[in-house]
């Protein structure tokens, strides 16, 4: 399919995210002329790339899924990779959007030009005048690898968690792990005994406790078919509980012994070496960093013929991975488990606004928008996951799902209005930002001791929505149109010569 030279809302991923904007903005209005652009050549963002073994979802995948297109069909409570990436990909065949997402297909650049008011969008498969933008390109889309010296040096095989290399047999080698966040707590129990030895090299060690999963059988997921009402009751359950972590985490951090001691026990069923155990107990409060799900992390690193490094590495070499200590230790395979850029989303660098300068250069290394979703400077520009729409106690669908609200809500008071731009003020911007400041502070993501990616190059949290995901529902519910400047549309055509008036709501 071809890039139109005009096109009125342009979304630009097809991940969770820009598949909740592109169906909730036809469900509100079935003519709406919405076109997808995703770089890779088939949707399912993060579900598509993340392949390695035993990548699967760590919230209960009743909840982790759209509540407009829920699915009986889940073999676990706690999906696999497989199964939710078919899972996108039958919802974009059930809601009938494959004509509208055009693959292989990358965005360079988008300019807004304020003469017409209209974003000015460059892609690798040409250029198109959008009306509206809605980027939806993920947080956690971009691997990180970190600038380690001598790595262009190392002869053996080098890969990312997130871009597996499935050619390589790891069958027999010695393989390094750097990192041990989510993703290597899934990965690592997976590959452990197809290697001749694995050497993990923790930096921080993480709070872990066990992955309630369990097969859902066919009984159960004929009830769920037959009676769609029990699987809602099921999400509503799942919700609740979830919703009570934010209870800890955030209003109640004087609780958080109780989880450690949970965790405690946990670490000490598993791993019977008391120097192992020493080294993975982490010294800040649990939730902190996101609070990992698993029954085989932590006795696998006990095992014989794993080593666990907590001295960070210091470099590579022809042959090895160098720690801390001076001491290089010989593989033949490295793989980074290293996360993602969330706090510096290379798409910043691809949008300019009203002023020219780049999202990026606004943020001068923190991000910051009005509700998670729009900044300053930048009209008729629509973030998914965005600011300080993360969190660590539930589903980012759920969140999603409020940001696409919010979107159909600004569409439909645009033409409400026959307005050809909306502009969130930049004092409505500042002041959402500083009660998330406050409602952070004193959370155990800032106070819980530790640093994590939630904090970003100016140790501002600008990942973490604060509090409970209803809160978030609320705000974004209805556009907040007060809060906004409208430029009416005044022209008789799109001449490029005339301005615009511009009025606050
Ligand atoms: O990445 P991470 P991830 N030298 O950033 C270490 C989501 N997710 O891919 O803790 C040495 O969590 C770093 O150490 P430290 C989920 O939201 C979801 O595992 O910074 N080590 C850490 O141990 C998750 O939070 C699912 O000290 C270095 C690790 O690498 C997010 O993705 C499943 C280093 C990075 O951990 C990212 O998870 C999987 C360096 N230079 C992931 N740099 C679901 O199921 C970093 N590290 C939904």
């Amino acid at each position: 399919m071809s890039l139109e030279q005009r096109v009125d809302i342009l979304v630009v991923g097809a991940g969770f995210a820009g598949l909740a904007a592109v169906a909730k903005i036809l469900a509100a209005d079935p003519a709406a002329d919405v076109t997808v652009i995703e770089r890779a050549s088939d949707v399912g963002g993060t579900w598509r790339d993340n392949t390695y073994p035993g990548c699967a979802c760590d919230v209960p995948t009743s909840l982790y899924s759209f509540s407009f297109a829920p699915s009986p069909e889940w073999s676990h409570t706690f999906a696999r990779q497989p199964e939710l990436f078919a899972y996108l990909k039958s919802v974009v065949e059930r809601l009938g959007l494959q004509r509208r997402i055009i693959t292989d297909c990358e965005l360079r650049s988008a300019t807004w030009d304020s003469s017409i008011s209209r974003w000015s969008v460059q892609t690798s498969k040409g250029a198109t005048s959008a009306r509206v933008l809605v980027a939806a390109t993920g947080a956690l889309s971009t691997p990180k690898i970190p600038d380690v010296p001598g790595i262009d040096a190392f002869s053996g095989t080098v890969f990312h968690s997130a871009t597996w290399n499935h050619e390589h047999d790891l069958t027999g080698e010695r393989v390094a792990v750097i990192g041990t966040g989510a993703s290597a707590v899934q990965f690592v129990p997976e590959i452990v005994d197809r290697a001749q030895r694995l050497t993990v090299f923790q930096r921080t060690p993480a709070w872990v406790i066990p992955r309630l999963d369990r097969t859902i059988g066919r009984l159960e997921r004929t009830l769920y078919k037959r009676i769609p009402a029990a699987h809602r009751a099921v999400r509503g359950i799942i919700y609740g509980y979830r919703e009570a972590y934010v209870t800890v985490l955030a209003d109640n951090p004087w609780m958080l012994p109780a989880v450690k001691v949970f965790a405690k026990a946990n670490l000490k069923r598993q791993v019977k070496n008391p120097a192992t155990r020493a080294a993975l107990t982490p010294d800040y409060a649990p939730g902190c960093k996101r609070l990992l799900l698993s029954n085989d992390w932590l006795r696998t690193l006990d095992r014989p013929d794993v080593d666990l490094v907590t001295s960070g590495l210091t470099s590579v070499t022809e042959n090895g991975v160098v720690d801390a200590s001076g001491r290089n230790h010989e593989v033949d395979t490295i793989i980074f488990a290293t996360g993602f850029t969330p706090t510096e989303p290379p798409v910043s660098h691809l949008l300019r606004g009203s002023d020219g300068r780049t999202l990026a250069e606004r943020w001068g290394g923190s991000p910051q928008a009005h509700l998670g979703t729009t900044v300053a400077g930048f009209p008729n520009l629509f973030l998914m996951y965005g600011p300080n729409t993360n969190l660590g106690h539930s589903s980012i669908v759920y969140m999603l799902e409020s940001q696409a609200n919010y979107v159909v809500s600004a569409l439909a008071e645009m033409k409400a209005r026959s307005a050809v731009a909306v502009e969130v003020d930049e004092s409505a911007q500042r002041q959402h930002n500083s009660w998330v400041d406050s409602a952070l502070d004193g959370t155990v993501w800032n106070a819980g001791g530790c640093s994590s990616w939630y904090l970003d190059a100016n140790g501002r949290n600008s990942t973490m929505w604060p509090t409970y995901t209803f809160r978030f529902r609320n705000k974004t519910r209805e556009f907040d149109v007060s809060n906004y400047r409208i430029v009416p549309d005044t022209l008789e055509s799109d001449s490029p010569e005339s301005d615009h008036e511009v009025v606050s709501a």
